[in-house]
């Protein structure tokens, strides 16, 4: 059973533009599937609780008499604690308090109010606020993460979250133990058995029983997205996820088994996932090729793993590791795994990831779960420009401004000097009005 993962060269001619073939992945808009959510959206907006109740019956089989119905009390959240494995919750709770102390630090490093006064004793800074009430969407469906949960709800309560309001969608009135003591475990206030669309517009709007957030974060289906791209502007969202991605940059020193098991974590997530090897020694990337080959029959997920990896999986012969590393930085995966005696060497030079994973023992599976950082990251390249989920996601800034009467004499003549050439008298008049002398004649 030959797994077709493809193998490039970048000495080769034709290496560009088979590179391409396999980097290029647009999240297609389905125009039947934007249809559909605009109507959800302006239905929930308009009819709240009725209209969420008609979809949660349609989609997810659960015919409830009210909306209030739908909603896990604290009890019954609690109690889902005691369902779950000891081994189970002591790993739940070993994970929460790893990204919980690792979020606090962030916390302290970069989510801090400061300010500072100038010469002239006028006071300037940013104030730090956490947003009063969020929504966490956790998928229900194929994938049901209770890491998710922790990873979207533990960095918004330690930003200071007023209110976490959590849903997801129990298929059939399946609710899944791990996921409720998760939330339990991470703090989250109320949760509803909402889903789709209509749960996004809910959280977006309000209705009478589910109460209107000011940010919605998560991951979720086609459905999902393309409500959040649709209340955006009325809400904040995190972002809009593609598919998982991983990339291993090898120096060829780690086991190749490990790389290959690697390779598949994430291609177990999706048929549409993407995972790479860039390696400049070609007798290591056919060891890797050969570990595929006779570890992948023993994966429950074979069938997944074999889509992903012949679809859109590559190993990659480069030049050089300074290479591998430039190309790495094309690509700009969601996660990149430097599995090299030297992680070091090869750091400074890359410059695009959401999460960069140093050594042969940092699998990115220790990081999906409870190395410490957030798992919820930038895909499909727009690392280039966006970070991993923080408790940044969950706190506002604002300006603060406090000039004194010296300050006054300063800024006056320069605001008014801008605002007479942007025509604006009353700017003008309003600093004018400040300056010392101006105040004496009146
Ligand atoms: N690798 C996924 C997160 C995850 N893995 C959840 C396992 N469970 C996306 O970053
Ligand atoms: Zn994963």
């Amino acid at each position: 059973m030959i797994v077709a993962i493809a193998v490039l060269d970048t000495s080769n001619a034709d290496f560009e533009a088979a590179f391409q073939r396999k980097l290029h992945w647009s999240a297609e808009t389905d125009h039947a599937i934007e249809e559909r959510v605009a109507a959800i959206v302006a239905d929930v907006r308009a009819r709240g609780d009725a209209a969420v109740l008609e979809y949660t019956a349609r989609f997810d089989g659960v015919d409830a008499a009210s909306v209030a119905a739908l909603e896990i009390g604290a009890d019954e959240l609690r109690a889902a604690l005691e369902t779950i494995t000891p081994a189970q919750r002591r790993a739940l709770e070993a994970a929460a308090a790893r990204v919980r102390s690792y979020h606090q630090r962030q916390l302290e490093a970069c989510g801090r109010s400061w300010s500072y006064r100038d010469e002239d004793g006028s006071l300037l800074g940013q104030k730090v606020t956490p947003l009063d009430r969020v929504g966490i969407y956790v998928p229900g469906g194929k994938a049901a993460y209770p890491s998710s949960v922790l990873m979207n709800a533990v960095p918004a309560q330690v930003a200071g979250v007023g209110e976490i309001v959590m849903v997801v969608p129990t298929p059939r009135g399946e609710k899944n133990a791990l996921v409720l003591a998760a939330a339990s475990i991470a703090g989250a206030h109320r949760v509803f058995t909402v889903g789709g669309a209509q749960a996004v517009a809910a959280l977006a709007y309000g209705t009478a029983t589910i109460p209107r957030v000011d940010k919605i974060t998560g991951p979720g289906n086609a459905y999902v997205a393309s409500a959040k791209r649709r209340v955006f502007g009325q809400v904040g969202i995190d972002m809009i996820a593609g598919p998982s991605e991983i990339l291993v940059l090898a120096d060829g020193s780690t086991p190749p088994d490990w790389v290959a098991m690697d390779l598949f974590s994430q291609a177990e997530h999706d048929e549409l996932a993407q995972s790479i090897l860039l390696c400049p020694d070609a007798a290591y990337i056919e060891a890797v090729r050969a570990a595929i080959d006779r570890l992948l029959p023993a994966m429950p997920r074979a069938a997944v793993i074999r889509a992903s990896l012949e679809g859109r999986g590559a190993l990659i012969r480069t030049r050089s590791m300074e290479e591998a590393c430039e190309i790495s930085n094309r690509i700009a995966p969601e996660h990149l795994e430097v599995s090299s005696r030297e992680p070091g060497r090869w750091e400074p030079l890359l410059r695009h990831a959401g999460a960069i994973f140093l050594g042969a023992y940092t699998s990115e599976s220790l990081g999906d779960y409870c190395a410490g950082p957030n798992h919820v990251l930038p895909t499909s390249g727009t690392a280039r420009f966006s970070s991993p989920l923080g408790v940044y996601d969950f706190q506002k800034r604002s300006s603060l401004i406090e000039v004194s009467e010296a300050g006054a004499q300063v800024l006056g003549p320069i605001a008014a000097e801008l605002a007479y050439g942007e025509g604006l008298q009353a700017h003008a008049r309003a600093a004018e009005m400040r300056l010392k002398r101006e105040g004496e004649v009146q």
